[in-house]
C-alpha cells in the first residue's frame, strides 16, 4: 500500500507536478505514513531520478527546478508533522546552518534544519549562498556550538574548508564544531578538511549533532 504511495510521491516529482505532489502528501498524513519514510523513500528517490536524468542530458534546468518545486510543495505539508514528531524540549544546543557561498540547493539544507530543532537544537538557517565570512559572524552572534553546511555541487565543497579556515582563523575553532553534508559531500572529505561530523541525511544528522554535544 505504502509502496505504491512512495512510487507515485516520486513519479510527481520526476514530472514536477508540484499539486499531485503536495495532495500525496496530504493522502499519506491521512493514511498514517511517517513523514520522514514520504520523504525518504518517497520524494527523494524521484529528486534522485531527476538527478539522473539530468546528468545523462535527457533532463534539463527548467527540469530540475520544477522536481525542486514539486518536493517544496510536498514538504510544506511534511513539515508541521515532522515537528510535532519531535518530542524534545529541552534545547541541546545552538546550530548555524546555511548552503555555502556559489550555492543556491535549499531543500536538503531546509530538511536538515527542520529534523535538528524538531529533535532539541536552536537552529540558525542563514539560507543559501552564504559567504564564509558570514557563517563565522553568525557563529559568534549566536554563541553557536556548531557550524553546519551544506554543499550540492563538487565546486562549491570548497568553501566547506574555507569557512573551517576561517573559523580558525577566528580563535573559534576549539569552541565551535563542525558537521558538513549535501550529496557529493563524503566522510573522507569531512576527515580531509578537519570537520568533526558528517551525516548523509537529515535523520542522521540529528544524530551526529547529538554526538557533537555529547549528549
Ligand atoms: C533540485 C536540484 C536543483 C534545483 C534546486 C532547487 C532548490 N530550491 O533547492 C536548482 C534548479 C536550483 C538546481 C540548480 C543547479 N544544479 Co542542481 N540539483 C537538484 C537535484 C535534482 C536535487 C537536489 C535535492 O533537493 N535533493 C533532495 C534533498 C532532500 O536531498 P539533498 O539535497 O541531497 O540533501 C540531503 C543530504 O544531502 C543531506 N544534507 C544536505 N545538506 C546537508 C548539510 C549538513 C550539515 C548535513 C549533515 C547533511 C546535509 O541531508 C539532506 C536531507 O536528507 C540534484 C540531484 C540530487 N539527487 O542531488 C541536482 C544536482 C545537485 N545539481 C547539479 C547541478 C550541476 C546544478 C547546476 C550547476 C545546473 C546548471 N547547469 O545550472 C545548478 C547550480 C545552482 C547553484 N549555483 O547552486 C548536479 C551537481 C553535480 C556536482 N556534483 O557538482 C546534481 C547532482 C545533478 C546531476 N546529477 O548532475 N539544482
Amino acid at each position: 500500500m505504502s509502496e505504491e504511495l512512495y512510487k507515485k510521491m516520486a513519479q510527481s516529482v520526476i514530472e514536477g507536478d508540484e499539486d499531485e505532489a503536495g495532495a500525496l502528501a496530504q493522502q499519506a498524513l491521512e493514511a498514517g505514513v511517517e513523514p520522514l519514510d514520504a520523504i525518504n523513500k518517497g520524494y527523494t528517490a524521484g529528486m534522485d531520478v531527476v538527478g539522473e536524468l539530468f546528468a545523462t542530458g535527457e533532463y534539463f534546468l527548467p527540469d530540475l527546478i520544477l522536481g525542486g518545486e514539486a518536493m517544496k510543495a510536498a514538504l510544506a505539508v511534511l513539515e508541521p508533522a515532522l515537528k510535532e514528531r519531535g518530542e524534545q524540549r529541552e534545547v541541546l544546543g545552538t546550530i548555524v546552518l546555511g548552503s555555502v557561498k556559489g550555492d543556491i540547493h535549499e531543500i536538503g539544507k531546509a530538511l536538515v534544519g527542520t529534523m535538528l530543532s524538531a529533535n532539541g537544537f536552536e537552529v540558525y538557517d542563514l539560507g543559501i549562498d552564504i559567504a564564509s565570512n558570514e557563517f563565522v559572524t553568525k557563529a559568534q552572534e549566536h554563541n553557536a556550538d556548531i557550524v553546519a553546511l551544506s554543499a550540492l555541487l563538487t565546486t562549491t565543497m570548497l568553501h566547506q574548508r574555507e569557512v573551517i579556515e576561517l573559523l580558525a582563523e577566528a580563535g573559534l575553532r576549539d569552541r565551535v564544531k563542525v558537521m558538513v553534508g549535501g550529496s557529493p559531500v563524503t566522510p573522507e572529505w569531512a576527515e580531509q578538511i578537519g570537520a568533526e561530523g558528517f551525516a548523509e541525511d537529515a535523520a542522521t544528522a540529528v544524530g551526529v549533532a547529538k554526538r557533537l554535544m555529547g549528549v
